[in-house]
């Protein structure tokens, strides 16, 4: 038995999948379908994951693990090999989870949450675009002369990644925003970025796609 990741294409999940690509680690792939009730092979999401939400791991054990930044510590601990988290207990790591924190606060669930989820009313709407320059400019201060979040690369780097892909379907513009905009291209060198990006991509479309008659 191998790792099993539930995903949504080009959602949160998208940085487990790029975790396991950097780490070389074997995993299998369960899409969720729209609406977050059925997994691709018709069996029930809320049994996996009572939120219906991605990403949920199920472990060898039958234990499933969810919320992207306990997920990414997680298998970044796990295979200690793939040094994608610092150590824990080292000021590193407090870093990295201050900012996976944030990522998952400030950033998904108080900005891009919002604005992406095509029922959520237009006042959520407008507060998160009002919440967004200060949250914006905080991460693009961070990053200017830095390469990624922490002194090294690491699973932060990928949560974040994934939500700045996002922007392209919001009216926050990440030219505005030049070290960030610079970090994505940065991750987009990277393989394990490409490959999972180039695999997402495909299924996102054909969802948008009219079905065939
Ligand atoms: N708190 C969760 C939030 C995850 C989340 O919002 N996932 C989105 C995709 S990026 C999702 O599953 N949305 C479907 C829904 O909420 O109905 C986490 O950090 O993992």
């Amino acid at each position: 038995m191998t790792l099993q990741l539930y995903f949504r294409p080009m959602a949160c999940s998208m940085a487990t999948r790029i975790f396991f690509y950097e780490a070389d680690v074997d995993a299998t792939y369960t899409k969720v379908e729209k609406g977050m009730l059925r997994t691709e092979d018709g069996a029930d999401y809320l049994a996996v994951n009572p939120m219906g939400q991605v990403p949920a791991v199920r472990l060898e054990t039958g234990q499933v693990i969810t919320e992207n930044a306990i997920v990414l510590q997680y298998l970044a601990d796990r295979f200690p090999e793939s040094r994608l988290a610092p150590a824990y207990g080292t000021d590193q790591r407090w870093e990295m989870m201050r900012w996976l924190n944030f990522i998952t606060t400030e950033l998904h669930a108080g900005v891009f949450h919002p604005i992406l989820t095509p029922s959520s009313p237009e006042g959520a709407k407008a507060f998160s675009y009002q919440m967004a320059p200060l949250r914006m400019a905080r991460l693009e201060f961070h990053m200017k002369g830095r390469d990624w979040l922490l002194d090294d690369y690491s699973v932060a780097d990928m949560y974040l990644y994934v939500i700045l892909t996002w922007t392209q379907a919001t009216n926050i513009k990440l030219s505005d925003y030049p070290a960030l905009q610079a970090f994505v291209t940065r991750m987009r060198e990277r393989p394990a970025v490409r490959r999972a990006f180039n695999e997402e991509l495909p299924l996102y479309r054909a969802e948008l796609e009219p079905a065939a008659a």
